[in-house]
């Protein structure tokens, strides 16, 4: 019509003026200049796979292995296309009523995109939202089949694993290296059903009953009115909570100890932290403990180098492990159980099984080895299987049972609920990384996301329509077993035994297995922790449990805070210290460690090749820090003075001593300045303050000895020279095996 046709005119008349007038110089535009880059125009091939990785497994609905690739959707073939597989011309433009009108509601395309993206995010979980996955594989010793009648714990066998590693308070996009609790949760794809083992880096929890775990998290997690503080327990509501609730002293002091801040997650133990019961063949049962032994040893960051990294590498974690795997240092932990004999007591050594808050030393029970777990390869994406992966206690194959511990109890309960809202629907076993390995035959059906298409018409029993299937399995067809553990009769309480009323006495045994150091560290954290709480009532509460605990440490914090130390109102246990409970004053191996070399073009570049190909040979990794990218002689630079901190290395080498770059800070000292021709870079001078100041093994050869002298450590512990790299490599090696030059850390108390 005409007026249809007067505004296509008026359009038009505009578009050309656009282009033509007031965007003479875009390239494309009418009347400019072609352009100079390219854009492709020709399909390519998708992007290959990350070398040596496949895709996350796949398996149909019900578990079977099937052969499609395993991106049954996304990234096939060249061109983009909607979801629905037709191919698109357009995706950077929407639909409109001409270059300047609005957007077209009919734009099928722009409404894909934009609805899908408005809801790709999923609740993150209520707990451990920030974590780190990777795929492995279980080799079992066929130590434990004495004990249990597990299958995928039969000698030689081999169990594909997911792991998730975790923090427990911060939120999804928080810091690694937080003082909390760590996850150390292990879906075993079991080929007679997954078994998971959600445990976490420390041997106790806060809570004895699973009904107080709203309390803790809410507790611990940021204030309510602010929401701050993110990721950590340094706030009045924890210390509100947990001097309250006295029981949850022992996890606290865990978590004011080293173990609250590791190293890596390839340097932390794991615990199952419950009892759980094991049948055999015979039905015989035993009563077992669950601990991960990492290979590389149980080594954490200080707290300083802890901070800092919060905001030099908030991914540190994360990124050590992909780093590690995807450079073919594969994590390893050896799997090991305490077994005690099941008896209708469920305690040992006067030790009540069933209360989580309480660890049986491993002086008194041996961990004995079963099996070795190796993470051999990262996750392709990260949401589908690091995001998506849903644990649960009661995953469980036959064989391996749970306990009456009343944590345990709960948790049965909380972790399929939790994954209703946040994956969505009671489906989320057929996400291909919740996907079982053993072939599934349930009854479930319908509801959310349902991607399994049934076939028969009787999901029920008994029937005769489907020919009565699926059948229970027989006494010899390896079913499940409940232990049929007698429960005593009792009246309906809620109550706890009096064995659960004893909160000091292991709190005791772990302050006094620490070595001085580390007892250091634990009254400086608890003193930096209340001293970041406001009310004093909180502050003198807590301390009151320190007293009960320990004298010293009380006296310590006390002094720390600028408050009396009360006096105890219980006796002090009677307690003897577990040697394995501490880190220091052992033999570690150094593999894995990571080896700062500082280099310049000056620098005795011979000698550094040498140094890295030694590195290499030791299981370390070698990483080159020099005033500038690319190479530096025919090496490669991993950091330069920019973009390297003192905090990612476990050692440092200096072969040159670099004079200031143009882009150096400023120096603190006005002397050491571009000006003065024996200046040393001041990045690398701090770098060495810092190695120094966080016990770290430091070396130096050439000019790296003057490095030393310029920054004030010459001959003190743990700084080595030598006429080589190679003889001062070997020095700082021998320094690892203690993980830190202990002696540099002053520590107060014996
Ligand atoms: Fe829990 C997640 C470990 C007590 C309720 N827990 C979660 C994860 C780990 C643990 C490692 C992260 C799993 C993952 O990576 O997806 N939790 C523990 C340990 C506990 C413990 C070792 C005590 C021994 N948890 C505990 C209690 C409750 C929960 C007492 C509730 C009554 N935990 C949950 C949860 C989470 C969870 C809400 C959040 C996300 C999820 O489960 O899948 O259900």
């Amino acid at each position: 019509s005409k007026p249809a046709k007067a505004v296509k005119d008026v359009v038009e008349a505009a578009a050309e003026k656009v282009a033509g007038v007031l965007t003479p110089d875009v390239p494309g535009a009418p009347g400019s200049a072609p352009p100079t880059v390219e854009e492709p125009t020709t399909p390519h091939d998708p992007l290959p796979p990350k070398a040596e990785q496949g895709a996350p497994e796949t398996r149909t609905p019900t578990g079977a292995k099937t052969d499609a690739p395993a991106i049954a959707k996304g990234q096939q073939g060249a061109f983009l296309t909607t979801s629905q597989g037709a191919r698109l011309r357009d995706t950077d433009h929407s639909l409109k009523a001409g270059p300047r009108g609005p957007i077209l509601l009919q734009d099928h395309h722009f409404r894909e995109k934009i609805t899908h993206f408005d809801h790709e995010r999923i609740p993150e979980r209520v707990v451990h939202a920030r974590g780190a996955g990777a795929h492995g594989l279980f080799t079992a010793y066929g130590t434990a089949e004495k004990v249990t009648r597990a299958g995928f714990l039969k000698k030689g066998r081999e169990t594909e694993v997911f792991v998730r590693f975790s923090t427990v308070l911060g939120s999804r996009g928080s810091a690694d290296t937080v003082r909390d609790t760590r996850g150390f949760a292990t879906k075993f794809y079991t080929d007679e059903g997954t078994f998971d083992l959600v445990a976490n880096n420390m041997p106790v929890f806060f809570i004895q009953d699973a009904i107080k775990f709203p309390d803790i998290i809410h507790a611990a997690k940021p204030h309510p009115d602010r929401e701050i503080p993110q990721a950590q327990s340094a706030h009045d509501t924890f210390w509100d909570f947990v001097s309250l609730h006295t029981e949850a002293q022992h996890h606290t002091m865990w978590n004011m100890s080293d173990r609250g801040i590791p190293r890596s997650y390839r340097t932390m133990e794991g615990f199952g932290v419950h009892t759980f019961r094991l049948v055999n063949a015979a039905d015989e049962t035993v009563l077992v403990k669950f601990h991960w032994k990492p290979k590389l040893g149980v080594h954490s960051l200080t707290w300083e180098e802890a901070q800092m990294l919060g905001g030099i590498d908030p991914d540190f974690h994360r990124r050590d492990l992909y780093d590690a795997i995807e450079a073919g240092a594969y994590p390893e932990w050896e799997l090991g159980i305490q077994v005690f004999p099941d008896t209708p007591e469920e305690s040992f050594a006067g030790i009540d099984l069933l209360d989580p808050t309480k660890i049986v030393p491993e002086e008194l029970a041996p961990v004995q080895p079963i099996g070795r777990l190796t993470l051999n390869r990262t996750p392709r994406n990260f949401f589908a299987e690091t995001e998506q992966v849903a644990f649960h206690l009661g995953h469980l194959p036959p064989g391996i049972d749970v306990t009456n511990d009343p944590l345990l109890q709960g948790r049965l309960f909380s972790y399929v609920d939790t994954q209703l809202t946040r994956l969505g629907g009671p489906n989320f076993s057929q996400i291909p990384i919740n996907r079982p390995h053993a072939p599934v035959n349930d009854m479930l059906r319908d509801g959310f996301h349902q991607h399994a298409v049934h076939a028969g018409v009787a999901p029920y029993r008994p029937n005769s329509l489907d020919g009565g299937n699926p059948f229970p399995a027989g006494d010899d067809e390896n079913a499940f077993v409940d232990v049929p553990v007698t429960v005593a009769e009792a009246p309906k309480v809620r109550a706890n035994p009096v064995s659960f009323d004893d909160h000091y006495s292991q709190v005791r045994l772990f302050w006094l297995s620490m070595s001085p150091v580390e007892k250091e560290h634990i009254i400086r954290a608890y003193t930096f922790e209340l001293g970041k709480c406001y009310h004093q009532a909180i502050k003198e509460r807590q301390l009151q449990s320190l007293a009960n605990i320990d004298p010293v440490l009380c006296a310590e914090v006390a002094t720390g805070l600028g408050l009396p130390a009360p006096q105890p109102t219980v006796p002090l246990a009677e307690v003897t210290p577990s040697p394995a409970l501490s880190q220091v004053g052992r033999e570690w191996p150094s593999d894995g460690r990571m080896v700062g070399i500082v280099v310049d073009p000056d620098a005795d570049l011979d000698g550094v090749g040498e140094v890295r190909r030694a590195v290499f040979a030791a299981g370390m990794v070698p990483l080159l820090i020099a005033p500038h990218g690319g190479l530096v002689g025919d090496l490669p630079v991993q950091r330069t003075f920019a973009t390297g901190r003192s905090v990612e290395f476990d050692v440092l080498l200096l072969a040159a001593a670099p004079t200031p770059t143009p882009d150096a800070i400023p120096a603190r000292d006005a002397k050491v300045g571009a000006a003065d021709s024996a200046a040393v870079d001041p990045r690398v001078l701090l770098m060495v303050e810092e190695c120094w100041r966080h016990a770290k093994a430091i070396g130096a050869w050439g000019g790296g000895v003057t490095v030393l002298e310029r920054a004030g450590v010459a001959g003190t512990p743990g700084v080595v020279t030598g006429d080589s790299g190679a003889e001062v490599f070997t020095a700082v090696q021998q320094l690892l095996a203690a993980h830190r030059v202990w002696e540099r850390f002053p520590a107060s108390v014996a």
